[in-house]
């Protein structure tokens, strides 16, 4: 619990209309999208890089948590006030500072949704490829604190390669600026990289500034419909091998099609067992080429049938069904541990092999869906209540599979709360010990974010 004094002193800082503290208010701030839920013991809503500057210090001094939160959307428990301690929203630190038509570079606060940067972007001409299927509701801030990832990062990466710079607050309170507003820059320790993924753990991005692409000049969607799995699969590898670089390569298995057509009320796959969902971009002429070598490719593969966008809407509709799997897979089971295991793009076929001996095993159903194009798998092990643990074993098997196929046991989500007991699995001690000699250098109260990545 905050004492009272400490109270008055947040509200000074941030002004009483934006510290709240009330039972109603702080649950809405103790989840994320795990489903785990820990209340807060108050939460404030700064404007300033100068006013986090003076909560951390504040925190410091009384040593309380203070736990960053951008939209909530995340997937690994970051924003989960687990500690308790103080909840900092980003929520008012929301405007889009510049867009510099010039240098291609946009500089953003943490609270800006990141649908509605690349929506204003775009319509200069401009482009940001980082596209988390949560783009209407994430947020910028969420999106460095994570190193999200999502459907264009086959083609352009994840959001590390879109971070030029950052201004940071610090979890001791001083306010620093990292990288440069430049293609290049080599100027000491990339701390930017460092704080981009570190899940609100060494300090809070305040100002954000990201590189931007020319807007491509045209897009071709194409989904293709598999009678089996493993042909939809090895599709994706034989598109992968074929030259033609796509900017999105889904996969979706059936069970996430049929949550998501009943979820949405619509029919897309005619009781397909598997679907690809593949977009490439650029000039026209390279587009239209590419795109039929890609439903040549399908057809050859095996598919069952491929149907391409022929509009916006079209494309938009194929769109929106990919987007809702994941809340649509709660309309299957009320319970779900959502991984984001990644491998080798080659090793996808069997990786969805392991996992459906896994699932058989169990007797679970193990829901996949993701970016097969770069090798990055979403596995929704569903259950009920009284199938955790089995659940549970089939997650540390997943994530065994994972790792002798050569991969990693998160490729966007984060480590956060729900992988925590599984990071040893991947790093050895003496990687983790470097890591947490790194949180120890620079939140030696540990009041940033405590409880997350790391066990203990
Ligand atoms: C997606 O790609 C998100 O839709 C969510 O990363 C994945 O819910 C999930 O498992
Ligand atoms: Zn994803």
């Amino acid at each position: 619990m905050l004492k009272p004094s400490v109270l008055k002193e947040l509200r000074s800082v941030v002004g009483p209309a934006n510290i709240s503290t009330s039972p109603e208010e702080l649950v809405v701030y103790s989840y994320d999208a795990t489903q785990r839920e820990s209340l807060p013991w108050a939460v404030a809503r700064p404007r300033s890089s100068q006013e986090i500057s003076e909560i951390l210090r504040l925190a410091n001094r009384e040593r309380f948590p203070v736990v960053p939160r951008g939209a909530g959307s995340g997937m690994s428990g970051g924003s989960v006030p687990i500690q308790g301690g103080v909840v900092l929203s980003l929520e008012r630190m929301n405007h889009i500072l510049e867009i510099d038509e010039q240098d291609f570079i946009a500089v953003v606060e943490p609270g800006v949704v990141t649908g509605d940067l690349q929506r204003e972007v775009e319509s200069r001409g401009l482009f940001y490829p980082p596209d988390p299927a949560s783009n209407k509701f994430c947020t910028l801030g969420g999106n460095v604190a994570e190193c999200a990832g999502g459907l264009r990062a086959v083609k352009y990466g994840v959001t590390k390669d879109y971070v030029l710079g950052l201004e940071v607050v610090l979890p001791t309170g001083e306010i620093i600026t990292t990288g440069a507003r430049t293609v290049k820059s080599v100027a000491g320790y990339d701390l930017t990289k460092l704080i981009v993924g570190s899940e609100g753990t060494l300090g809070i991005a305040t100002r954000i500034t990201v590189k931007l692409l020319p807007l491509p000049e045209t897009v071709r969607t194409l989904a293709a419909f598999f009678s089996e799995v493993p042909i939809a699969a090895k599709t994706a590898s034989a598109i992968m091998a074929s030259g033609v670089l796509p900017r999105a390569l889904e996969f979706v298995d059936q069970a996430a099609l049929r949550a998501v057509e009943g979820y949405l009320k619509e029919d897309l796959s005619h009781g397909a067992a598997a679907m690809l969902l593949v977009e490439v971009d650029g000039p026209a002429e390279c587009t239209s080429r590419e795109a039929d070598r890609i439903a040549e490719i399908m057809m050859r593969s095996g598919a069952a049938r491929v149907n391409r966008a022929g509009s916006d809407s079209e494309r938009e509709q194929l769109w929106k069904a990919r987007r809702s799997i994941s809340p649509a897979l709660y309309t299957i089971k009320p319970k779900k541990l959502n991984e984001d295991i990644v491998v080798p793009r080659s090793r996808i076929a069997e990786s969805l092999q392991e996992i459906a001996a896994i699932a058989e095993r169990h007797g679970l159903l193990i829901v996949n869906f993701g970016h097969a194009g770069d090798g990055n798998i979403h596995t929704n092990i569903m259950y009920d209540e009284a199938d955790l643990t089995k659940a549970e074993t089939a997650v540390k098997e997943i994530f065994a599979a994972t790792l002798r196929l050569g991969g990693s046991i998160t490729g966007e989500h984060g480590i956060g709360l729900s992988k925590a007991a599984y990071l040893p699995m991947e790093l050895g001690p003496d990687a983790i010990s470097a890591m947490k000699r790194i949180k120890q250098a620079l939140d030696p109260n540990n009041i940033m974010n405590p409880g997350k990545i790391f066990l203990g």
